[in-house]
């Protein structure tokens, strides 16, 4: 169990309602509502808003906009490598740095956690629920020194005590962008959410040894504060703590399906992903599209969908799906 979530206290006031996430084709504007948008690859468009972030991960297929809103006036800023913006007791926060500026990929995450957690600990909105990680080459290297190895070192060091409510959901994937590049950002609130475990799944961060020095810091899924979404981590076919059908695709995609199932289940959210809960799909081999999107058609038929080619964290895995479950 992560420091301090027996600590965790609920808040008797009603809790500000959850951004909502949708996608869209490209080419959309921001609203004074917008909290947070993203474009995918090489591709993606270029604004000069704090709140838009190029994500460096290719879409499979049509290349769509993800857009974060909140019913409420936002403001945003920058601070160096930090961008952020802020509305209706919801904060975004990312950076982007190139770890041979720091030293490395430990070093790089280090500095983004630590910039993050600063920043996050300097305002109201200081639970963080959700976390995105993107880095080049995750799987280079052996053994501890593999690079995603150093990643989850460094980020531990980095946050600090900010995440002491409870290690918050999270999404690790590897790019093949500028192989220095490191994004990080993250949804905080202004009250404590809940953290959900699948009871399928030991938890990431009593992982055994072998799977590095530092078990990942995350939490499955995260109940955000007004008890009526989920936000899904990367989920993939672990089981136990193995990884299970390596090199199957098609198993995987349905253990991984069973994982979104028992999240969904034990977060107490009704069972199924519907048209209000988008999903993405991060795909190692892009020769795997159809494969994915052909399963995706038939089990997931109501959900938003985005592929993108990504590379999952343990070199086994083909396949990892990470998104929201709105309940109503
Ligand atoms: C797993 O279940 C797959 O290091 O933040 C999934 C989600 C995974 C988040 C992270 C890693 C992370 O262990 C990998």
């Amino acid at each position: 169990m992560p420091p301090g979530r027996e600590m965790r206290e609920r808040s008797p006031l009603a809790a500000p309602p959850a951004p909502t996430v949708t996608y869209r084709p490209s080419h959309g504007a921001f609203s004074s509502h917008t909290l947070a948008a993203f474009g995918f690859g090489h591709d993606a468009a270029h604004h000069d808003d704090p709140r838009w972030l190029r994500v460096a991960l290719e879409p499979l297929g049509p290349g769509l906009e993800e857009v974060w809103e909140v019913d409420a006036e936002v403001l945003s800023g920058r601070d160096g490598d930090l961008r952020w913006s802020r509305g209706g007791g919801w904060l975004f926060a990312a950076v982007e740095c190139g770890e041979g500026d720091h030293g490395g990929t430990e070093a790089a995450a280090d500095y983004a956690y630590g910039l993050l957690s600063r920043f996050v600990a300097s305002g109201d909105e200081r639970h963080v629920q959700r976390i995105w990680n993107y880095l080049g080459g995750i799987n280079d290297g052996n053994g501890d020194d593999e690079r995603y190895k150093h990643f989850c070192t460094g980020r531990i060091r980095g946050m600090g005590d900010v995440f002491a409510q409870g290690y918050p959901a999270a999404t690790a994937i590897g790019h093949h962008a500028d192989p220095g590049l490191l994004q990080v950002y993250l949804l905080a609130t202004d009250r404590p959410g809940t953290p959900v475990e699948n009871p399928r799944q030991v938890s990431a961060w009593r992982y055994p040894r072998q799977y590095g020095r530092t078990p990942p810091s995350f939490a499955r899924a995260t109940l955000l504060p007004a008890d009526d979404v989920l936000a899904i981590s990367g989920t993939a076919a672990v089981v136990g703590h193995a990884s299970a059908h390596a090199g199957d695709i098609a198993a995987q995609l349905g253990e991984t399906l069973r994982n979104l199932d028992t999240l969904l289940a034990t977060g107490g959210l009704p069972a199924g992903f519907d048209h209000r809960a988008p999903l993405k799909a991060y795909v190692r081999h892009p020769s795997d599209e159809a494969i994915v999107r052909a399963f995706a058609a038939r089990h997931l038929p109501d959900a938003p969908l985005l592929l993108v080619h990504g590379d999952i964290c343990r070199a086994e895995l083909l396949v990892e799906i990470d998104g929201w479950r709105y309940r109503g």
